[in-house]
């Protein structure tokens, strides 16, 4: 499981100087600085390296994003077991504190007045000095203020009980693959929420077949990263691993694989649907199967109860009632986008802006995973602190890549970018360097409450502009998005025929699938793109696609399932 023995001291530093980031943050440090540690926390978690067998300095300062100020401390923490700097960082601030700060709409100075005034020490701290007006009444705060911190606690609270689809899914494949390789299941599957691919997962539901359920059972109750049995039995266990988060076991017979797949993976709502069409029919719709009287007619696997019910099958991502049901009634196939269909990944950064890998790496990225092409879009020059590269750098970048598309067969590295979309609404690079470009990206990444609807409407004349990144700017675990009007978005992109992104980064996963399906509704085109930062982010595309399934879209509303010479002809 996660807490293997092998890079513990990786797992170890990304905390340290995630805590590093937080903690200047809080004192008002220099943003480069407090950059350089978030940066440095987010290779350590990705890279393959294990820290631990690191000797000399110089071979940390060959990972891109590790300076050599970030290499010495690595090297101080693996042979003292300290940081002095860190110790110094969090100094004078309690650790409940810091937890404070992933609070949105709660910046680093209001925390440190109310903890000053007020002696405000954790998050029940906070929500007493809201309730009482205490928190209202320091200076500059007011009532406007504080209803924004209270609705910040309460995405904080919840998002602090459910996992990111990404840590769900990496949980249970590990346990998947443990018990495969450990006991003799035969099929095995996730379901619930996470089958569904939903943004969030509140506990993970796993379901298999297999002879001896005793002894399957106590392989997943004892493997390693298990913190707590709840139940142990010989068709249910469930336990909770290190991590706190909570992984449920089920063992059927084969005659029953389908009908529990079926019942566990929901969604509740859908269930009940089926459940009703099944009385109608005068049939029984349960966990076990499907029967008529005692018989069961139904039940070995998913498809064969949809059938029996005289359904289209449904896809998982589908199953919330929201319209699914009728159509299956009527037999019209899905039809839903594939990981298989998408030909390119329409958002990646490199070393030019803040990524990490040459473009060259992530283009041999992108044909190890079968693409056909890539668009390269690093940031603008306003992105300082990403940053962001300006009109000349772009012409060099633009050289370099005609230069690896000589050398590259059957293969395209596309020209492009993320440009910010300033707060006057224009574009930060100018007209004559973007249309040299093959696709353009606009995005907000200041002045979240500044007039983003208009500007964003702005962007949208530029005839050069193809495509609006992220385009509620939410972070699923610490921000509600920007103050922007959706529905006015998704209109005028369907007049200017502008596409609208799906950020498959798994915090964003930007429109979400309600907005999707509102924007395919409108005859939007929607890019899917992986805001990858190495090589690894790109893999980031099943979240983008499980997304756009969950959003009812096919391959043909979405650009990048385009072969490259259509994509080209699509840009206006
Ligand atoms: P989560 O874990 O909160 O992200 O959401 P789910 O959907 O995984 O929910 P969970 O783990 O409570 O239960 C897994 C599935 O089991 C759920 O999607 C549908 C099914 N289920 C649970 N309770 C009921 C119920 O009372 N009636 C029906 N029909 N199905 C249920
Ligand atoms: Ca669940
Ligand atoms: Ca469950």
């Amino acid at each position: 499981m996660k807490s293997e023995p092998s890079r513990t001291k990786n797992k170890e530093l990304v905390q340290i100087f995630e805590t590093m980031a937080d903690a200047l943050e809080f004192k008002g440090e220099n943003p480069f600085k407090v950059n350089a540690y978030r940066k440095a926390a987010r290779v350590l978690g990705e890279i393959d390296l294990d820290i631990a067998a690191v000797k000399e300095e110089e071979e940390l300062m060959r990972i891109p994003g590790i300076g050599s100020g970030i290499a010495k401390k690595i090297i101080e923490y693996l042979t003292t077991g300290r940081i002095k700097k860190y110790e110094e960082a969090i100094k004078g601030i309690p650790v409940s504190l810091l937890e404070l700060l992933k609070i949105q709409n709660l910046g680093p100075k209001t925390l440190a007045l109310a903890h000053k005034k007020l002696k405000v020490k954790s998050i029940d701290d906070l929500i007493r000095v809201i309730e009482n007006g205490q928190l209202a009444r320091l200076p500059q705060m007011g009532e406007k203020k504080v209803e924004n911190i209270r609705k910040g606690i309460e995405i904080f609270l919840s998002t602090q009980q459910r996992m990111s689809i990404y840590e769900a899914t990496e949980i249970s494949e590990e346990v998947i693959e443990y018990l495969k390789r450990k006991t003799k299941v035969k099929r095995i599957s996730a379901a619930g929420s996470l089958r569904r691919m939903k943004e969030t997962i509140g506990d993970i539901d796993i379901l298999a077949t297999g002879r001896d359920g005793e002894k399957i059972i106590e392989k997943f109750a004892t493997m390693p990263g298990v913190k707590q049995v709840l139940a142990q039995g010989s068709t249910k266990g469930s336990v909770i691993l290190e991590n706190g988060r909570q992984v449920d076991l089920r063992l059927v017979p084969p005659e029953s694989y389908g009908a529990a797949l079926q019942y566990f993976t929901g969604s509740k709502a859908h269930n009940i649907r089926l459940r009703d069409i099944a009385k109608a029919k005068g049939m029984k719709l349960n966990e076990y199967g499907l029967f008529k009287g005692k018989k069961r007619i139904a039940g070995r696997t998913e498809l064969e109860i949809y059938q029996a019910l005289g359904l289209e099958y449904v896809p998982p991502e589908l199953r919330e009632d929201r319209g699914e049901v009728e159509l299956a009634q009527r037999h019209q196939p899905f039809d839903l986008i594939t990981l298989e269909d998408i030909k390119g990944d329409l958002h990646v950064h490199t070393n030019y802006s803040d990524g990490e890998a040459s473009i060259e790496a992530m283009a041999r990225q992108a044909m190890e995973m079968g693409y056909e092409y890539i668009l390269i879009t690093d940031h603008s020059k306003s992105a300082k602190y990403a940053g962001g590269i300006d009109e000349e750098r772009l012409l060099e970048q633009i050289e370099e890549i005609d230069n690896l598309n000589r050398k590259l067969r059957k293969f395209r590295i596309l020209k492009g970018i993320e440009v910010d979309i300033l707060n006057d609404g224009s574009l930060d690079l100018d007209d004559e360097v973007l249309k040299r470009l093959d696709l353009v990206i606009g995005a907000i990444h200041s002045g979240f409450k500044r007039n983003v609807t208009g500007r964003m409407l702005d962007a949208m004349d530029n005839p050069h502009l193809h495509i609006i990144a992220h385009p509620t700017g939410r972070l699923i675990s610490r921000r509600e998005g920007y103050d922007v009007d959706i529905g006015k978005i998704i209109e005028r992109a369907a007049e200017k025929n502008v596409a609208l992104e799906l950020n498959s980064y798994y915090d964003r996963l930007d429109l979400n699938d309600i907005n999707l399906m509102r924007a395919k509704e409108a005859g939007v085109k929607i890019a899917i793109g992986t805001d990858a930062h190495n090589r690894e982010g790109m893999g980031m595309i099943r979240f983008g696609v499980g997304t756009a399934r969950r959003g009812w879209l096919t391959k043909t509303d979405v650009l990048n399932c385009l072969p490259l010479r259509s994509l080209l002809e699509w840009r206006r």
